[in-house]
């Protein structure tokens, strides 16, 4: 793993400048996913350039081409993501995941951690893009982010992840038991509250985001995180469509992308390759939140 940290005053060795980092992302991953959300609310595309890899994953991991949604590198002509990794650490053998956040001068990465570079993004690049105008990590209410992301990450996030890939009954069952309990939570929760903290949207709404967007399309079916679809709450499904509605925040969900890398890179889960059909979802309806405000 590789976690520098970029800083707004440039004491850390790695300063925020416009045109030196550069994004590597997939847009079917939830983890990069947030990545996009907090680079596009900051207003920072002219700042951090961005690069998508192909959303079909083989054995050779994650790899640059021409397709839809995708291209090659521009920055360094990777063919493989794993090739950023070594550039940086020649000995590098652990997993190769996005996002990945390069540094052109140093030739790089900076950061593989999506939390540290959705935070950098949050509070060290306010020189630059919306010049700091959105703030996603307030001060008042960082205790609060802080439990909500650990919960939301432990039961939601990697929930799904851990009911999709369970090998026992017993661990499917725990794992999916402890998702719905939460996503029961967050329905009570968001009854009184448009959004997480309050009135505005916070990191934590957009770390809930990214889950919740692939829920009905892909985890429901594909991780067997059945019990109900997130159509089936209303307020969930309300606050889905809110924020789904924000500003670009459209522009970065790729239900292409999404239903292609899951359906089509797990072959213990769905040898077959078989891309469902659905569902048929509508997340540009009135969602009628503004009356919690
Ligand atoms: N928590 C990690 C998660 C990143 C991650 O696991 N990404 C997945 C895609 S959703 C990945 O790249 N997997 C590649 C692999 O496991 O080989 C982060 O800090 O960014």
């Amino acid at each position: 793993e590789f976690r520098n940290w970029i800083s707004a005053d440039g004491r850390t060795g790695l300063p925020a400048a416009a045109g030196r980092y550069h994004l590597y992302v997939s847009y079917a991953c939830p983890w990069a996913h947030r990545t996009i959300i907090t680079r596009r609310l900051k207003g920072l595309e002219e700042t951090i350039g961005m690069t998508a890899v192909d959303p079909i994953r083989d054995e050779r991991g994650w790899a640059f081409r021409d397709v839809p949604g995708a291209s090659r590198d521009p920055v360094n002509g990777f063919h493989y993501l794993s090739e950023a990794y070594t550039a940086t650490d020649p000995a590098y053998r652990a997993r190769v995941t996005v996002p990945v956040l390069w540094d052109t001068q140093t030739k790089r990465i900076v950061s593989n951690s999506d939390d540290d570079i959705m935070r950098m993004f949050e509070t060290e690049f306010d020189a630059f893009g919306d010049g700091g105008a959105l703030d996603l990590y307030p001060e008042a209410h960082r205790t609060e982010i802080e439990t909500l992301n650990a919960w939301i990450y432990e039961t939601i996030n990697n929930g799904v992840y851990r009911a999709g890939f369970a090998t026992t009954q017993q661990a499917y069952e725990r794992a999916a038991y402890r998702l719905f309990e939460s996503l029961d939570t967050l329905e009570d929760r968001l009854s009184t509250r448009r959004y997480l903290c309050g009135p505005r949207p916070v990191e934590s709404d957009w770390r809930l985001f990214v889950t919740l967007v692939r829920f009905d399309a892909v985890y429901y079916g594909h991780f067997k995180c059945n019990l109900r679809r997130i159509v089936d709450y209303p307020n969930l499904f309300g606050y889905l469509r809110d924020l789904y509605q924000i500003d670009s925040v459209a522009e970065t969900v790729n239900f292409d992308h999404i239903k292609r890398h899951y359906y089509y890179t797990h072959d213990d889960i769905n040898p077959t390759r078989i891309v469902p059909i659905g569902p048929r979802q509508d997340l540009m309806t009135p969602h009628g939140r503004e009356r919690l405000n």
